[in-house]
């Protein structure tokens, strides 16, 4: 998944199961042509690896990092705690609680260690991205432009829609 260009924003889920969700975060990163990775990190399975991917975000350059978990998803506080690049975080549907305890997980952060905390789900995963090519367009013109253009195409979609006869 790696890109040759230097990676901006690093894609992290604590299983292998969230790719379902979780990739559509990458697809939206891929539309604007963000150089990323996407990689399994658990926090409560290979917290060593965890805690070694936050300490050298900021070094290797990543701007954000987009983090999703489900259940007692504590990757993306956890991130935060170890690292001062933005932590996108994004509740994965749970097999039991449907993703209800993921959210309550990431969004209630104590003060002083954001994470930036998204929707249930795909959307919450493509409007982490979103919100990550966003911060990029910052700085980046050609880039703002692309998301504005984004904008525009789906206004015209929307404006374009119908409703069926009663
Ligand atoms: C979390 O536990 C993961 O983020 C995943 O959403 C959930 C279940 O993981 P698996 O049992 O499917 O590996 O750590």
């Amino acid at each position: 998944m790696e890109q040759t260009s230097k990676v901006l924003v690093g894609v992290v889920m604590g299983s292998s199961s969230d790719w379902e969700v979780m990739q559509h975060a990458v697809a939206m990163l891929e539309q604007f042509g963000i150089a990323h990775e996407a990689q399994v990190i658990s926090a409560h399975r290979m917290p060593d690896e965890m805690f070694a991917y936050a300490s050298s975000a900021r070094a290797r350059g990543l701007r954000a990092i987009i983090a999703g978990a489900g259940g007692a998803a504590h990757l993306p506080g956890m991130l935060a705690a170890k690292t001062i690049v933005p932590v996108l975080g994004v509740p994965v549907p749970s097999r039991y609680l449907r993703g209800e305890d993921s959210l309550l997980s990431i969004v209630q952060m104590p003060k002083g260690v954001p994470v930036a905390t998204f929707a249930i789900g795909e959307a919450g995963a493509a409007n982490a991205a979103l919100t990550a090519v966003a911060m990029l367009a910052a700085t980046d013109d050609a880039l703002a432009a692309k998301l504005e253009e984004f904008r525009r195409t789906q206004t015209a979609a929307a404006k374009s829609m119908t409703l069926p006869p009663v």
